[in-house]
């Protein structure tokens, strides 16, 4: 009997590599823990089916008889029961960025972090598009690597966003380009420990060589220890917004700049240029301006992508006025760091809607924000309680519950005021209510739209 590989996990990530499988002409075995999930459906979306097994439920070692290989979708913890099966067949996994890596024959720009990354993926995607036409913007950011990776060539570049739960199993993953935005605590319950963490994220960089590029921020001191240490073997570009760099990106007098050893100082472009707002997003523009020129792509095209670059879907998304009242979509704010920039950009007191699925976050840095800018805390979700006791503990009272985010978005229009901002920002993943954190997001805009 033919080898087989398996690929677990029957989302977009597993339908997509699946698909790709078969499309080489390999025999596949498609696996989902969910007994729920509605196969047939699934089977329809396959042009092919005769090499294609799908099981659902309990996994075991009869059904890996000829298994020699699992791509594993980023949602899935390793510590999963039927991945002990995996395990104890002795059979290798790897993710679905890995697999698609192999097959990829044009140049790899990665960008990891816990915040930012979105927004990067995208200005750098619009970055490269300028000067590679054949540009594919894939990864976390909603379309997975394993659907483009076969239409790459050499002249091609693909962007990829990339989370720490599609870095947790990659094995030779190489870009030619990385960058690591910044590193907060988030998705703990699945890691654990910050440095099992740090080191996924920083494993971005572990097959470069001296040959690529690591873009880092130098204001993160995890980061700025990385750059500097001899586990990193590419080189180094630093991109700061709190101090002026003597080699590197930094901002200076509203401009975002860059020096290197003996060259003097060039400006790039004012930040005033740049539709996106906060400080934190001058940040991703200097990573993604950085990411440019490592790439070869000449400044005016840099400059003139930056300019034309519109904030993505779901981050900071300005959604309508209405009454004097400002709507922001921010449902990516998924973890309190992110959350908090949503709160300093803001332009007037907010109304915030808050909580979520449970990642085991702490709020403390996130409510201590909220000092003389949030209204009132609207919390709906698995967190409420665990959010509503950490705000008694930081005497923020102001403090409501809604039962669903509709509830929320009403309560939020009756209570703001002229000059007021209503902002989702939840701090939290979506996975309690939600598919995900774009039908979060879509639904707070059609609910908004609706009052
Ligand atoms: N499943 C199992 N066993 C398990 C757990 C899940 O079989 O133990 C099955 C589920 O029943 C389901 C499938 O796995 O059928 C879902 O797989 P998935 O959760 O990996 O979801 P995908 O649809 O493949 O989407 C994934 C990313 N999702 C996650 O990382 C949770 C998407 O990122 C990504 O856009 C997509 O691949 C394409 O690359 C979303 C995300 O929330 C946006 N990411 C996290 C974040 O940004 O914080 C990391």
């Amino acid at each position: 009997m033919a080898d087989r590989i398996m690929v677990a996990g029957a989302g977009k990530s597993g339908i997509a590599a699946a698909k790709m499988l078969l499309q080489l002409g390999g025999d596949v075995l498609l696996y989902d823990s969910n007994v729920n999930i509605n196969v047939e459906k699934i089977k329809d979306s396959f042009p092919e089916t005769r090499q294609l097994l799908i099981k659902t439920g309990e996994l075991k070692k009869n059904d890996l008889n000829t298994v020699t290989l699992c791509i594993i979708s980023p949602g899935i913890d390793l510590e999963a029961p039927f991945v002990k099966v995996l395990d104890q067949a002795q059979i290798p996994i790897w993710s679905e960025i890995q697999l698609a890596f192999q097959k990829d024959k044009g140049q790899l720009v990665a960008i990891t972090g816990t915040n930012g990354k979105t927004t990067t993926t995208a200005l750098t995607g619009a970055i490269m598009e300028k000067k590679y036409p054949g540009t594919f913007v894939v990864g976390n950011i909603g379309v997975p690597y394993t659907e483009t990776c076969l239409q790459t060539n050499e002249t091609s570049v693909t962007v990829l966003e990339t989370s720490s739960f599609q870095l947790e199993t990659i094995s030779d993953f190489r870009p030619h380009v990385s960058a690591i935005l910044n590193i907060t605590p988030d998705h703990l319950n699945r890691h654990h420990t910050m440095e099992k963490y740090i080191a996924i994220k920083e494993s971005i960089t572990m097959n470069q060589t001296e040959k690529d590029f690591c873009v880092l921020n130098y204001d993160d001191p995890v980061l700025r220890e990385f750059g500097q240490s001899d586990a990193l073997k590419a080189k180094t570009v630093f991109f700061s917004s709190r101090h002026i760099l003597e080699e590197g990106y930094y901002l200076k007098e509203g401009n975002i700049c860059r020096k290197f050893k003996g060259v003097s100082e060039e400006v790039i472009m004012p930040t005033g240029d740049l539709t996106i707002i906060g400080q934190h997003n001058y940040e991703n523009a200097m990573a993604a301006i950085a990411m440019g020129f490592c790439m070869d792509v000449p400044k005016e095209q840099i400059c003139a992508a930056c300019r034309e670059f519109t904030a993505v879907e779901h981050r900071i998304e300005f959604v309508r006025e209405r009454t004097g009242v400002k709507y922001y979509n921010d449902s990516k704010g998924t973890n309190p760091d992110a959350s908090i920039k949503a709160v300093q950009a803001m332009p007037g007191p907010i109304l915030l809607i808050g909580g979520g699925y449970d990642k085991h976050s702490t709020y403390d840095e996130w409510i201590d924000e909220f000092d003389g800018r949030v209204k009132y805390l609207v919390l709906i979700g698995e967190t409420r309680d665990a959010i509503a006791e950490c705000c008694r503990k930081h005497g923020f009272d102001n403090v409501m519950y809604a039962e669903s985010l509709e509830e929320a978005v009403k309560v939020c229009a009756s209570y703001a005021e002229m000059g007021d901002c209503v902002l989702l920002s939840p701090a939290c993943a979506s996975w309690d209510m939600f598919k995900n954190y774009e039908e979060r997001g879509t639904l707070f805009k059609k609910y908004v739209n609706e009052l």
